[in-house]
């Protein structure tokens, strides 16, 4: 013990340095240094080589982050130009394999929009009704051609009149339940929807 204190401190350094090697400090201080070492690099090159090294990481982040926003604004930003206020479904009887879907589509853009298709989860099929009375009096409904809406105009869906077929159910609407769907429009566009089932 005290050949030990008194070697390092006749030789602290040499001691400090065996010890290391032989408890495996040794390669903590080397990756220490690896660590370090490209950090240091990284300093000097941004002083000794101007903007152009420094300058990418540093504009490289930035860049990044903003370009995650930017690249979803434009989605975001692009308004859907329908409006489907309050949309219900009428709950149906248990083995019913239709229903109808009703509320207000409204073309809240500047621009005339044409509604071409529905899409209503849990059934096979679904499209865009109106009602008639026949010539001879009978109430019928057919599929409502594509319809364009001019800017500010609404299609009402009631009963009685132009409604959302809803066709091939595969389970009752239950009230209260909420049941997605999607208005498709001639260009493409989906416009999401979700609907209450009400009595
Ligand atoms: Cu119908």
């Amino acid at each position: 013990m005290i050949n030990l204190l008194w070697s390092s401190l006749r030789n602290p350094f040499g001691n400090a340095l065996w010890r290391t090697k032989n408890t495996g400090f040794y390669p903590i201080i080397l990756s220490f240094f690896a660590v370090i070492m490209p950090q240091t690099r990284g300093v000097f090159g941004a002083v000794s080589e101007g903007g152009s090294k420094a300058s990418v990481p540093e504009q490289g982040v930035p860049e990044t982050k903003v370009s995650a926003p930017r690249s979803g604004a434009p989605q975001m930003q692009r308004k859907s130009p329908l409006i489907f206020e309050d949309p219900w479904i009428r709950e149906t009887a248990p083995g019913q394999k239709n229903a109808a879907l009703y509320g207000k589509v409204r073309n809240v853009s500047t621009q005339p929009v044409t509604v071409r298709g529905l899409f209503v989860a849990g059934a096979s099929h679904a499209e865009f009704h109106q009602s008639l009375v026949d010539s001879s009096g009978v109430s019928v409904m057919r599929p409502l051609a594509a319809t364009a809406l001019a800017p500010g105009k609404t299609l009402d869906l009631t009963p009685g009149g132009n409604h959302g077929m809803i066709m091939g159910l595969q389970a009752p609407y239950k009230r209260d339940q909420k049941i997605v769907g999607k208005i498709i429009l001639k260009d493409g566009a989906e416009v999401k929807f979700e609907a209450t089932v009400r009595p």
